[in-house]
């Protein structure tokens, strides 16, 4: 039997242990390199920080395995036994350019089944977590379920590149849910804005491509608060692939697949 309230604690010490780490490094020089593009960063904070949680997630746990953006972890291709899904610095653009608007997300599931979401917004000292049937908490303050709001109430998260001329959707079909909403944010770190959302903060977040890493976390809160989860057109996730992405209240949610994404 697997003890999820023992992976938990350990899950919770070590999120806060690398947030120190992190911290720390504020005072030293960070080393940035290239990933895909000049756009696509990465330091080595990322990669200290996804070593750090393999390290102790690997003599804690021999028999899980991990899946980091980083790619230190396991080649994964299943969701089977438990599985931490780790991105050890979402936003790390916001980390280069602003030392804020990021956080450690980490995603534990069993079975493909979501048991613990942990987002850590290290410089507000923000700890969002959620365990599956027990509901979610920033730091330790239970997050009320989502009450309904009509689209002219709401703040949606959502990049303003999907309002341009880009090769993934049609942004005529965006441009009229900018129009409607009451506004819009876009904070440029997929977990904290998944968290936002639990939080009530952000009413829906969407966007056209994300990986597990940047959504793992953010399912369990926001499955705990009662929301919605899907692809932009309204399919179920495929936790393990590469996906266009929306989240929201429920009612929000559908609203604007019915009316907007999926006319
Ligand atoms: P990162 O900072 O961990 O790379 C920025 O809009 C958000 O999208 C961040 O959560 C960022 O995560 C993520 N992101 C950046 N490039 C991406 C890509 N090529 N595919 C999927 N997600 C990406
Ligand atoms: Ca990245
Ligand atoms: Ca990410
Ligand atoms: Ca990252």
């Amino acid at each position: 039997m697997t003890n999820w309230k023992d992976i938990d604690q350990k899950a919770k010490q070590w999120i806060i242990e690398a947030g120190e780490k992190i911290r720390h490094s504020f005072d030293s020089s960070l080393s940035i390199q290239y990933k895909s593009n000049p756009n696509d960063l990465v330091t080595n904070m990322d990669k200290e920080i996804e070593q750090f949680f393999i390290s102790r997630i690997q003599e804690t746990y021999p028999e899980h395995r991990i899946l980091g953006e980083e790619g230190y972890g396991d080649e994964v291709s299943s969701m089977d036994g438990v599985l931490w899904i780790i991105d050890p610095i979402d936003g790390t653009m916001n980390f280069v350019h602003q030392q804020r608007n990021f956080a450690i997300s980490i995603g534990i599931y069993g079975d493909g089944v979501g048991y613990i979401g942990l987002i850590y917004d290290v410089v507000h000292n923000e700890l969002y977590h959620a365990f599956k049937g027990e509901g979610a908490f920033m730091n330790d303050i239970p997050l009320p379920k989502l009450d309904k709001v009509e689209i002219e109430k709401a703040i949606l998260g959502i990049n303003p590149v999907w309002v341009t001329e880009n090769p993934r959707i049609d942004y005529q079909l965006i441009v009229p849910i900018v129009k409607k909403v009451r506004g819009t944010r876009s904070y440029g770190s997929a977990a904290l804005e998944c968290a936002y959302v639990a939080a009530g903060r952000l009413d829906g977040y969407m966007t056209m491509r994300l990986a597990p890493w940047d959504f793992a976390a953010g399912l369990v809160l926001i499955e705990e608060v009662g929301g919605s989860i899907s692809t932009m057109t309204g399919e179920k996730l495929d936790i393990l692939t590469k996906t266009s992405f929306f989240v929201g209240e429920k009612h929000l949610h559908k609203h604007i697949i019915e009316e907007y994404l999926n006319k």
